[in-house]
């Protein structure tokens, strides 16, 4: 099953496509584990992007292959239809492809039963979540899909998109937001009895199921008649929540032809990942659930301290890594990490000011954990983007940085890799170039927002008093603490003079 990597080869010649009518052309080895065609539906998964595929599809797929059930995956696509275009065809098949540096190994996966786009089909998808065979509604629709102030937790009502949801609720206009469906299909779910059910959050948020179940709260209240509604979900819908790791880079056309040449079929869904995962899940669960520790992952009762851990530890370092290494002129996570100094940075950022702050699970050895993080992100199979993962930053920086930064600076440390993080990612979002005057998109959602504060800030010092001033990045308490502007503006003084080279030998001798 594993293929030797590091072939070269030109673009293979056409071939038929994955599809069911194709699947037994794959070798045994490279096949489903359950038998596709006799899954039925169970779950809803809003975002089928390449993270869910890479991830929960695969441990379901396990789960169900060790223990049975109807826990196929119905996957619906929020904002294009490019995903029902890869995969209707292809009836919901993929291949999974996982790079190390040892080589590749290639798994089409059978999960994924049924497509729906949310924009063409809102009444589809308003049934099924009311559907008594639907038990499991998950999510992976990234930080901003939630729209919500990471500061506060709750439903930023003044969100046009939810205004135009909560406004159009009488008017049976079908919500276009994630937690406005949610509520509908819950709506429909309550108005035809269809039971209990479990919504599932599985993205990079804290306390994420929490967070779920107050959006969906904030929602109903403002809802003129939501008081029933409510009632019935605190009787009948559960939130739990959980951590998901599992590096998944954008699929490239050379990750498509590698798997045409090791599986002699075209797939256009194909998603590209490392060998690791890993998923805790809060074991809270309203209507049944596949049976995910059969595959490897940790149900239990409490997902917040491996939370934390990811978040901070790998996310954190994570975002750094992009910030400095776009600004350094490196493209991939790899590189930037080959690059001594930053790596150096990186390890300091994570011993030094993320480590103090965690409550680490029993038995975990941290040190180890961190060790297997700097060997992931060095991964040079990947091609992680740095630019991929700059994406969104202002829904990242708070659980990634500032959470850090707030406890160490609670503690009396001063975290400065952290503080230099906060920095890079200031000197992106206000020159939108590397040092080397590249030009640099700032992809977010408040990209507009961000580019007008620095317009007119000439010193880094107005930089950071314009970003500060962001209360939806930053909060108010942050801000109004002199020792973090003090250490983010050194930072960012320095870098601006003595670039990212510079920035971290100062950081990491301090
Ligand atoms: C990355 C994550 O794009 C990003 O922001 O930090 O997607 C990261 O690869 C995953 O969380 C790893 O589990």
């Amino acid at each position: 099953m594993a293929a030797r990597g590091g072939d070269v080869m030109s673009t293979p010649a056409p071939a038929p496509r994955l599809s069911l009518g194709t699947l037994d052309a794959v070798e045994a080895g490279h096949r489903p584990r359950v038998d596709p065609r006799a899954l039925g539906v169970g779950v809803v998964h809003l975002g089928i992007g390449a993270f869910h595929r890479a991830h929960q599809a695969v441990y379901t797929e396990d789960a169900v292959a060790a223990a049975g059930g109807d826990w196929g995956i119905c996957g619906v696509t929020q904002r294009s239809r490019s995903v029902v275009e890869q995969l209707g065809p292809q009836d919901g098949l993929y291949t999974v492809l996982a790079h190390d540096a040892g080589g590749s190994s290639a798994r089409v996966v059978g999960a994924v039963r049924e497509l729906l786009f949310a924009g063409e089909e809102p009444g589809r998808l308003r049934a099924l979540i009311a559907a008594p065979t639907t038990r499991l509604v998950t999510l992976t629709v990234t930080e901003k899909g939630y729209r919500h102030d990471p500061a506060t937790g709750r439903l930023r009502r003044a969100d046009p998109d939810v205004a135009a949801d909560l406004d159009g609720w009488s008017t049976a206009r079908p919500p276009r937001t994630v937690v406005g469906q949610l509520v509908a299909g819950l709506a429909a779910r309550r108005a035809a009895d269809a039971g209990p059910v479990t919504l599932l959050s599985c993205d990079n948020l804290p306390a994420n199921g929490a967070v779920l179940r107050g959006l969906v709260g904030d929602f109903c209240a403002a809802l003129p008649d939501g008081d029933g509604l409510r009632e019935w979900i605190a009787a009948s819908v559960r939130f739990p929540s959980s951590m998901v790791d599992r590096i998944v880079p954008a699929t490239t056309p050379a990750d498509r032809d590698q798997v045409q040449r090791l599986l002699g079929l075209r797939d256009e869904g194909v998603v590209v990942t490392e060998p690791f995962r890993q998923w805790v899940v809060e074991d809270d669960f309203a209507a049944g659930r596949p049976a995910w520790e059969r595959a490897g992952a940790v149900l239990t009762a409490d997902v917040a301290p491996y939370e934390a851990m990811k978040l901070r530890l790998l996310n954190g370092s994570h975002s750094t890594l992009a910030y400095l290494g776009l600004l350094a002129g490196h493209e991939h996570v790899a590189d930037a990490v080959a690059d001594d100094g930053i790596a150096a940075l990186v390890d300091r950022l994570m011993a030094h000011d993320v480590v103090p702050t965690l409550a680490v699970p029993d038995g975990f050895d941290v040190a180890r954990y961190r060790q297997d993080l700097l060997d992931r992100f060095a991964n040079p199979a990947l091609h992680h983007r740095t630019l991929q993962i700059a994406m969104d930053g202002s829904q990242k920086l708070p659980q990634r940085l500032l959470g850090t930064i707030s406890d160490a600076l609670a503690a009396g440390r001063e975290p400065r890799a952290a503080c230099l993080g906060v920095a890079a990612w200031m000197r992106y979002v206000s020159t939108g170039r590397s040092e080397a005057g590249v030009a640099l998109p700032v992809d977010d959602p408040l990209a507009a927002r961000l580019g007008e504060v620095t317009a007119g800030a000439g010193s880094p010092a107005a930089v950071v008093d314009a970003l500060l001033g962001l209360p939806e990045v930053f909060g108010t308490d942050l801000p109004a603490d002199a020792r973090f502007r003090a250490l983010v503006e050194e930072a960012l003084e320095v870098l601006t003079r003595d670039g990212v080279a510079g920035a971290v030998r100062e950081s990491v001798a301090s």
